[in-house]
């Protein structure tokens, strides 16, 4: 089988996705994610000038040696732009080989092993009532686990908390919003929110939280402990992990659990996280890290540590990222939980595919390949549109992690 095309369509049906088309000649295409929120024309002018020339008349079942070739190959490793590139094309050729094989990859990873992935999905509140509710609301639909985040009084436009009535969605069309940042505020109310919440969510209900970078390793300590009596499954990106070292720190203080990665793009952004223990769950993801070659190497690793996957689940993760992380996480034994931000209706229109929610758990289903395919004509209403993450200011108006 010989590569014969490749090009990438770039949509916007609710917010941008980037996804590569990989076509042979033997008639089979396979889809790949290349999604880099607020940053997508970066991956496509990569992929389109400098990626997929490379791919045309190669075998699309030499999966690691293409892998080597456009790693080793660009002698400019690793990067988010880098590798989400090589993440796309890895994971169009997994969902080849899978059509060719005529069986769904997680098969091709060793096979099933367990009967689905736990998912976690997301409960915000601008103020702790809502939050509460909108946990109880998710604990209704058949979530067993679910992240809680709700407005800190005093801080306007804290993260995680939804706008104008719509789901929570990070990116915003037009230029970067600003929003504020008291840390002292929020490490005072994170630990009412989740008193409230445990009460209302009962024993059994795993509950999460995500930090999203902005504490210093001694104030995610005291989060931390401050935290344990209401036993959350973890606490997510305490603090910003280039200083993998920083998390010690935190784990001599603290018993709450800690997932963090979902910035990282290589093992070597979480190699010493993983080897001193300093992590509970890496969630450096598919798209970002490489592909499905990249990411089954991460999580071996991972094993030996006793360290399980907690993948990036966000919206910003096209359907494509979604399913492949799927298959991942159905195969491996270190799974963890994967994160479940449901798309919109119309993205899941654009994007058809046979991974499926049922209580609490999802599985990627049974169709060869990766089981997505995209529509081409509904997405092609849909063109990018420009759009950002927010920046964030402490209340001094110095500029910090959003
Ligand atoms: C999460 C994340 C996201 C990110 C988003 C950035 O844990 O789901 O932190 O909401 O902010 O993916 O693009
Ligand atoms: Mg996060």
């Amino acid at each position: 089988m010989k590569i014969t095309a490749a090009r990438l369509i770039v949509c916007s049906p609710d917010r941008n996705f980037v996804t590569l088309l990989v076509e042979t000649d033997e008639g089979l295409t396979g889809l790949g994610d290349a999604t880099l929120n607020g940053r997508e024309l970066a991956v496509a002018a990569y992929l389109e000038e400098h990626v997929l020339p490379c791919l045309i008349g190669r075998d699309p079942s030499r999966i690691e040696d293409i892998w080597q070739y456009l790693y080793r190959g660009a002698y400019w490793r690793r990067g988010p732009v880098t590798m989400t590139a090589i993440a796309a094309v890895d994971m169009a050729l997994w969902d080849i080989k899978g059509k060719a094989l005529n069986t769904p990859v997680y098969n091709l990873l060793g096979g099933a092993s367990r009967q689905g992935c736990l998912v976690y999905t997301h409960a915000n509140g601008a103020d702790i009532a809502e939050a509460v509710d909108s946990v109880q609301k998710h604990i209704a639909e058949g979530y067993l686990a679910v992240r809680a985040q709700a407005g800190v009084p005093g801080v306007a436009s804290s993260y995680g908390v939804p706008k104008g009535g719509k789901a929570y969605e990070p990116a915003e069309r037009g230029l970067p919003s600003e929003s504020l940042w008291s840390t002292e505020r929020y490490l005072n109310f994170a630990p009412k929110l989740f008193e409230q919440v445990r009460l209302a969510a009962g024993e059994d209900i795993h509950l999460l939280h995500d930090v999203h970078h902005r504490l210093t390793p001694i104030e995610a300590a005291r989060l931390g402990k401050s935290l344990e009596p209401y036993r959350l499954f973890w606490m997510e990106d305490p603090t910003p992990a280039e200083l993998q070292d920083g998390f010690a720190l935190i784990r001599q203080h603290t018993t709450t659990p800690i997932a963090t990665g979902e910035v990282f793009n290589s093992l070597w952004d979480c190699k010493e996280l993983i080897e001193k223990q300093l992590i509970d769950y890496i969630r450096m993801t598919v798209v970002h890290g490489g592909g499905i070659t990249h990411a089954r190497k991460v999580a071996d690793f991972a094993a030996i540590y006793q360290v399980r996957t907690g993948y990036h689940g966000a919206t910003d993760l096209s359907p494509v990222a979604m399913a492949a992380a799927l298959h991942v996480g159905l195969a491996i034994h270190n799974f963890g939980i994967q994160e479940h931000m449901a798309h919109t209706a119309l993205t899941d229109e654009v994007f058809p595919h046979a991974y499926s929610f049922q209580a609490g758990y999802m599985h990627p289903g049974d169709r060869p390949g990766l089981g997505v395919e995209i529509d081409e004509a509904l997405a092609s209403r849909y063109p990018y549109q420009r759009a950002y993450l927010p920046v964030a200011r402490k209340l001094d108006g110095t500029l910090t992690d959003w």
